[in-house]
């Protein structure tokens, strides 16, 4: 049986071994899953953790959508091993609360071709059609960026680009790409009780929440800002840090194609975040490994709030007076 630990990276062979031991070790709370396969055809694993048998909540965390945001994998590994061991009774709380789907490497391809080539590698590992991208320094003409290819405002409002050879190349049209279209289907297949979605990158320290294509507050941007403001709290009082909140468009800028803003925009989900995580430039993507417990406890600490609220909103709704 494979144990993982939390003071180095590892690749995706060895933390999808880790869940193939954790499903033997639980069998009654965990199985493991293939949402499809990359480019390359490595599967895009995950892992699926339920402790409470009446349980009807559903959470998905994913990470790694971009290769070379380690930290956003390291985190997500780190809070299902949390989710099963904790001797917390907040987070053993709210983890018996919700059926959970955990993703941690969105982009296996990119992900391997950061360990063992390029390690500023950001987008999957297509090959686009031939473009001679020497002399271009915006980025390289492998791949595409997944965060860029999902059918939800696809292109619009200069969020993304159609230059192959850019970091934030969109692809040729939605789902384009093998591994969003295994999200696509992933997420299909567990939609209806979806009530929450977090999505994790690096870096910057900052709960964002859709859309990118907009600054106008949609559908319940103020409950997303609370309660987002609520999580960055929780994340303070844990490590110190802090965390900006705010609306994609605006904290960072317009970008479009997202898997949140798809998720958001498809099902409706109620509660959608883009964490990115530590730090906030001394290291940057290349955040050193004895960082990785101290940024997913902040992370782990803040999940309490997101149940707890959506347990509260759910509870509000049932019991209003007529
Ligand atoms: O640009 C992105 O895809 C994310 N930032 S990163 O530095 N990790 O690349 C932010 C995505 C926010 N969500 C949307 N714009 N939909
Ligand atoms: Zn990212």
């Amino acid at each position: 049986s494979v144990e993982l630990n939390w003071t180095s990276y590892h690749n995706y062979d060895v933390i999808y071994s880790w869940f193939d031991s954790l499903a033997e070790l639980y069998p009654e709370n965990v199985t493991t899953f293939v949402a499809g396969y990359s480019y390359l055809g490595a599967e895009i694993k995950g892992i699926r953790i339920q402790l409470r048998e009446n349980a009807t909540r559903v959470a998905v965390i994913d990470g790694g959508i971009h290769a070379r945001e380690w930290i956003s994998i390291a985190t997500a590994t780190y809070i299902a091993n949390q989710f099963l061991t904790t001797t917390n009774s907040t987070i053993r709380a709210a983890a018996e609360e919700v059926i959970w789907y955990i993703l941690p490497v969105l982009n296996p391809d990119g992900y391997n071709y950061t360990i063992y080539v390029d390690r500023m590698h950001r987008k999957n590992m297509q090959v686009n059609e031939s473009v001679d991208c020497s002399g271009y320094s915006g980025g390289s003409g492998i791949g595409v960026d997944l965060n860029r290819n999902f059918a939800f405002y696809w292109m619009a409002n200069g969020g993304a680009s159609s230059y192959p050879c850019s970091v934030q190349y969109a692809g040729p049209y939605p789902f384009s790409a093998p591994e969003s279209q295994a999200f696509r289907s992933f997420i299909g297949g567990i939609s209806e009780n979806l009530d929450l979605y977090l999505t994790l990158h690096s870096y910057s320290q900052l709960i964002l929440f859709p859309y990118g294509h907009t600054t106008q507050p949609l559908d319940n941007y103020y409950e997303q800002y609370t309660i987002g403001r609520m999580a960055a709290d929780a994340i303070e009082s844990n490590s110190g840090r802090k965390y900006i909140v705010g609306n994609s468009a605006e904290a960072i800028y317009i970008s479009t194609g997202g898997s949140d803003d798809w998720v958001k925009g498809t099902f409706g989900t109620r509660l959608v975040y883009t964490y990115e995580v530590r730090d906030t430039g001394t290291y940057g993507f290349l955040l050193p490994p004895d960082q990785i417990i101290d940024t997913a406890e902040e992370v782990l600490a803040s999940i309490p709030v997101l149940v707890q609220q959506l347990i509260r909103l759910d509870t509000w709704s049932t019991t209003r007076p007529i």
